[in-house]
């Protein structure tokens, strides 16, 4: 990752993650590195994007970027779902997605389950305004714990949205591409509520993309992927996928709610919504029928 090893703590240097026989790569300078009990975590500070957080050497979200992707993920599921009171955040220890959610003065009680407690910590203490005010709300519980472990303790039909707002499949997220975890989920989300994840790059990691958007469509019955740009992430191109039990809802935006949403947006509107769902590459929709 870093050519200066080191000095790379005192002089910028370009930061890259490795993907594949490509390099995705951002000049700054490292502010902080641990190894956790569960992956490396690193705080640097970038020329383009201000201090970004990687693990194991992956972006995982920067200052000046994430609402290219905290808006994508949250909002078509707490526009579509049908009630918003309960919330299950597996990951997103950096507070984004909570941030998010609290826009939405019905949510009554989020859980963010997060693995790794030095993830929270180094995210408030170097990235304070990706999660806000979240880290004060008192409708935010944080467990420290497995994600897995979670949702296969909780009793059904328990939580009117989740959003999985994980890494890249290996590591510590790994197992939330798996078919126990996601099937968990599905059996805790209400009959009307909307699950949501974090897909992978279409185009850097095309076939763990693909297997997992028809992974959840199996379980859930309704899901479809929509398309954005992270320009911190391999290709740029990315991905986050919706899913319910009942009808893709996540598609229709519940008219009354909307204007009751505080706060302005970056990337996020019904307009953006509905083309993101459409701006699908043909061949891409060719691979996502099932065989
Ligand atoms: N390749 C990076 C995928 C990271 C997705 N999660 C980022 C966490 C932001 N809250």
């Amino acid at each position: 990752m870093k050519k200066l090893g080191f000095l790379s703590k005192f002089f910028k240097t370009w930061i890259d993650e490795y993907n594949n026989g490509s390099r995705y790569g951002l000049k700054g300078k490292i502010l902080f590195e641990k190894q956790s009990n569960f992956q490396k975590i690193t705080i640097v500070q970038t020329e383009k994007y201000g201090k970004a957080l990687l693990l194991d050497d992956a972006w995982m979200t920067a200052e000046y970027e994430e609402k290219n992707y905290h808006e994508c993920l949250v909002h078509p599921a707490l526009t579509g779902s049908k009630s918003i009171e309960k919330i299950l955040i597996i990951g997103g220890g950096d507070g984004g997605a909570a941030r998010e959610c609290f826009r939405y003065e019905e949510v009554k009680n989020i859980d963010l389950v997060e693995i790794d407690k030095v993830v929270i910590d180094v995210s408030k203490n170097f990235l304070p305004s990706i999660g806000g005010n979240a880290w004060n709300d008192k409708r935010l519980k944080i467990h420290i714990t497995d994600g897995i472990t979670w949702v296969k303790n909780i009793q059904n039909n328990i939580y009117d949205v989740i959003i999985v707002d994980g890494s890249d499949p290996k590591g510590p997220a790994q197992a939330l591409f798996d078919q126990t975890f996601l099937k968990n989920c599905h059996r805790i989300l209400k009959e009307e509520g909307v699950f949501a994840m974090q897909t992978e790059s279409p185009h850097a990691f095309e076939k763990e993309h693909i297997e997992i958007v028809k992974l959840i469509r199996k379980i859930f019955g309704f899901a479809d992927p929509c398309y954005g740009h992270v320009a911190i992430y391999p290709s740029g191109f990315w991905s986050w996928t919706f899913a319910a039990k009942d009808s893709p809802r996540y598609r229709n935006p519940f008219a009354p709610r909307l204007k009751k949403i505080n706060g302005n947006f970056t990337i996020w509107s019904i307009r953006w919504q509905k083309a993101s769902f459409n701006l699908i590459p043909s061949y891409l929709e060719e691979k996502l029928k099932n065989e």
